[in-house]
């Protein structure tokens, strides 16, 4: 792979990011932190029982920077670096600015530059000879998400003899909306490369196979795609999950069950806490979800001494200027609801523009009485499933949009329209008032789900099926040795 590791991956996972952050110490040196995540949990014993390789961007704007690959904690990272140019157009422009909202409902409207994807198909270009240059003779290659849609047919150009699965881990749109990209047909065989093409729901698969065969022409049964050359490309849902055992050690362990009590008094000892958890972005409905609880307070149908809203907004794509417009109205919704609603001591939206570590992370979930996800477009949203995770005691309610892909799944969720600001208060109501045997009985088939489906049986069934029909070239991916 590089001069001093001559050898090369059997398994290559390829990803618009590094499963690291770069830190710099106090003395200047520049080190690696692994960044937190199910992805890197899931498929990290497949890398390491496979020979694997990560390749993906390590952040900063220096293309030239730090290229070398190299070993952290025992994975093989390829950095793949990026201009200050390309940042902005390939990666702020048309993933974040068209490719994002377009593929999430049109929620906010999607800008179309040539030169933003001019750029698109340049950093593409630059994974897949990456990928072609680490991959092992008949390795499996696994391409991840939305900024790197091309890679797939890239790739097979380059080295025919590998396996390709791509997995989108964002909703794929209807025909109509999917429609208005420009560069429509070159998106779809750009995805054509792959042998197995997966998403987080059936319907993703449909409107994905309904387009090939309406823009590009091609045979299509069911989730096959027939091309002209005898290859089929198959399409399938994988629902994406959680790493749930981990979740379910974090919540019992007695620093996080102590953190969560401190949080309640910190918060007042109120009767009821609820929360929201997400990066800071349009598609996450935190703007409809306030409201409806302001109006909760405002309509004197809930007090501030009976209930706190506590909202982590995670900072996100910060350079981008529709997330710096939201970030504004919601700066200046939550003024406004504290202002009029809020008492001494007592604010209404206790608002935290922060990540935070896990275990507080955890701390929150285990704090809260209700959990309020109401995204108005997700893929999956892990934030309701790492919630049911942690409820060890099958306490707790979960409200959840019906258009985040975990409604599939989390059926004994309280389920909104969150477009529908009087149906998201009546539920966020029916979830305080209901009896403690109703929440439990919720609860439990839920946990029962995450317990059930976890990242790994998601990473697992994904690569035994990229790998089902490779038995008659005798070549397959390994299963990891888990503990
Ligand atoms: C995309 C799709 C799909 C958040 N703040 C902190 C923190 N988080 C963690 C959560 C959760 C993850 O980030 C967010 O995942 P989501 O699924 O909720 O949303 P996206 O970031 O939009 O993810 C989504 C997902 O990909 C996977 O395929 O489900 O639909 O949009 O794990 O816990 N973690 C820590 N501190 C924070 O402040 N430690």
């Amino acid at each position: 792979m590089s001069q001093n590791n001559p050898a090369r991956a059997e398994l290559v996972i390829v990803a618009n990011r590094l499963p690291v952050d770069r830190v710099v110490e106090p003395d200047g040196t520049v080190g690696w932190r692994r960044s937190p995540g199910g992805l890197v949990a899931a498929i990290e014993p497949v890398m390491r029982a496979n020979h694997g390789a990560w390749i993906g961007w390590p952040g900063g704007a220096d293309a030239q920077a730090d290229l070398e690959p190299f070993v952290e904690d025992g994975l093989w990272l390829v950095p793949v670096g990026l201009s200050a140019r390309e940042v902005e157009e390939f990666y702020e422009g048309f993933s974040n600015a068209t490719l994002w909202p377009l593929y999430h409902d049109v929620v906010a409207t999607p800008e179309f530059h040539r030169e933003w994807w001019d750029a698109y198909v340049t950093v593409n270009r630059r994974f897949a000879e990456r990928a072609a240059e680490v991959a092992a003779e008949g390795a499996t290659v696994w391409v991840h998400d939305y900024q790197m849609q091309l890679v797939p047919a890239m790739l097979r150009e380059l080295r025919p003899d590998l396996r390709i699965g791509f997995f989108l881990h964002i909703p794929f749109p209807p025909a109509e909306l999917f429609s208005q990209l420009p560069w429509r047909r070159q998106i779809l065989e750009g995805l054509l490369g792959a042998d197995l093409v997966g998403f987080q729901l059936p319907g993703a698969a449909q409107n994905f196979v309904r387009l090939v065969r309406q823009r590009v022409g091609h045979k299509t049964h069911r989730d096959s795609v027939y091309l002209p050359d005898g290859r089929v490309v198959q399409a399938g849902a994988f629902p994406i999950s959680i790493d749930t055992a981990g979740f379910e050690e974090l919540a019992a362990t007695p620093e996080v069950v102590r953190r969560a009590a401190e949080i309640r008094q910190q918060l007042g000892n109120p009767r009821r806490i609820l929360l929201g958890v997400d990066r800071l972005d349009y598609t996450k409905g935190i703007y409809a979800r306030l409201r409806a609880f302001g109006e909760l307070l405002s309509d004197g149908i809930l007090d501030v001494e009976d209930a706190v809203f506590v909202q982590v907004a995670t900072p996100s794509r910060e350079r981008v200027d529709q997330y710096r417009i939201l970030r504004d109205d919601i700066d200046r919704l939550v003024g406004r609801i504290n202002g009029d609603l809020g008492r001494i001591g007592r604010p209404a939206i206790s608002y935290l523009h922060s990540s935070y570590p896990r275990e507080e992370m955890a701390a929150l979930y285990l704090a809260a009485d209700i959990m309020v996800v109401t995204p108005l477009r997700d893929g999956m949203n892990l934030v309701a499933k790492e919630y049911v995770a942690c409820r060890l005691g099958d306490d707790g309610a979960l409200v959840l949009s019906e258009f985040a892909g975990a409604a599939d799944e989390l059926k004994q969720a309280f389920l909104i329209n969150p477009y529908d600001i009087n149906g998201m208060k009546a539920a966020i109501i029916g979830a305080m008032e209901a009896e403690p045997k109703d929440l439990a009985k919720r609860m439990r088939a839920m946990r029962k789900t995450v317990a059930e489906h976890d990242v790994t049986a998601w990473a697992d069934r994904f690569l035994a099926a990229l790998s089902a029909d490779l038995r008659t070239h005798g070549k397959t991916v390994r299963p990891a040795k888990r503990s």
